[in-house]
């Protein structure tokens, strides 16, 4: 998979893609991950990416040309048209079913906002998802990048190392996690329940999707309604 990102701050991406799974994957070539700060294709000596909005108001908001001017090049180097994704907090939540269906993308433009937000006419003329992380305002769109492109790397083939957890992730299907334990057997008077000491792997597994289905049911109840997402979980 192919995946361009549209920034004004590429450097903070740098930790992020020499990073563990993001890394690996990059350099499995599993992925691969670019970044373009779109402030190169600004046209006035001051190398402008945003403006004054009409109407008046505070802050400043990203204009069209140096954004377009960016994609169009980017994306003249992909073989096949890829999913134009820009990010924002009015924009469709992401979820793990959006996460399995970006990760069967060949290739994926990711736009990161910043200031006030954009010129109007990049989300019409854009035609791609707008992608929001959550119900919270990001100072920008490079923490929300990050976070859509690890859901989407780490659910390729070969992303995650043999010895993955994604049988585990399989069997509870949509759940959340049941508790996990590792030595000692007992730290500061908490003890590692005896089923998981007993070899009994039948016994195990049960106990383990009972945990899911009830940490689920009380702390997510959200998860296992009828509009539970759980696409590609099981
Ligand atoms: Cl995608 N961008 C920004 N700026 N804030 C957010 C977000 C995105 N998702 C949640 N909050």
């Amino acid at each position: 998979m192919r995946i361009d990102v549209l920034t004004l701050f590429p450097e903070v991406f740098e930790p992020f893609l020499a990073s563990s799974i993001v890394g690996r994957a990059i350099e499995a070539g599993i992925a691969s991950i670019q970044c373009v700060n779109f402030r190169e294709f600004a046209r006035d000596k001051h190398r402008s990416v945003d403006d004054r909005p009409f109407g008046g108001g505070p802050g400043m908001v990203l204009m069209c040309q140096p954004i377009f001017d960016a994609l169009e090049k980017t994306e003249q180097s992909h073989e096949s048209e890829p999913v134009r994704i820009i990010l924002t907090p009015q924009g469709e939540r992401l979820t793990q079913s959006l996460a399995t269906e970006f990760a069967r993308q060949a290739g994926l433009i990711v736009v990161c906002g910043h200031y006030e937000g954009f010129d109007e006419r990049i989300r019409i003329g854009l035609g791609g998802r707008e992608i929001s992380i959550g119900d919270y305002v990001l100072s920008g769109g490079e923490p929300a990048a990050m976070v859509l492109i690890d859901s989407v790397i780490r659910l390729l083939p070969g992303a995650l190392g043999n010895e993955s957890a994604a049988e585990d992730d399989s069997f509870t299907c949509g759940l959340l996690e049941y508790p996990q334990y590792t030595r000692p057997r007992e730290f500061r008077g908490m003890t590692v329940p005896d089923i998981l000491l007993s070899g009994n792997h039948a016994a195990i597994r049960a106990w383990r999707e009972g945990q899911a289905r009830s940490r689920t049911a009380s702390r997510r109840p959200d998860l296992t309604g009828p509009h539970a997402d759980t696409e590609g979980k099981c």
